[in-house]
């Protein structure tokens, strides 16, 4: 009966050790160019930043958008992707937003937030 209990013991012991050594999953890594853009607001002014984007044709892009900006929701767009519209709340541990598009036409496209007319806006340029 001891031998069973030890045996118990023992295997309880390895299993609580496994599951408190298991490293969390790493994010995969993301194979193509990658932006993070702060909403700020300065005096009335709100402004993803950075707001210029340089890439290559072809390039896979990902954007993470920030809104710390205290009037509220603010949104995200690029003329030509729309896989880059976001809508990005401002509330702490919602604030946060990834935005993904391949980078398939060559030219300069207009970043802007498409509920804010006056939410200063950016450009994004692929370059052949
Ligand atoms: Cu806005």
């Amino acid at each position: 009966m001891k031998m069973i209990l030890a045996a118990t013991v023992v295997l309880a012991a390895a299993l609580a050790y496994a599951a408190e050594t298991k490293a969390p999953a790493a994010p995969a890594p993301f194979a193509g160019r990658e932006f993070k853009s702060v909403n700020i607001e300065v005096k009335g002014n709100k402004i993803w930043t950075p707001s210029t984007f340089i890439v290559k044709k072809g390039e896979k892009v990902r954007i993470t958008l920030i809104n710390t900006a205290p009037s509220g929701v603010h949104a995200f767009e690029i003329d030509g992707y729309p896989s880059t519209k976001a809508s990005v709340d401002n509330k702490d541990g919602d604030n946060t937003k990834v935005v993904e598009f391949t980078a398939d036409k060559a030219g300069l496209f207009r970043v802007f937030c498409p509920i804010h007319a006056g939410h200063v806006g950016g450009q994004l340029l692929v370059l052949e």
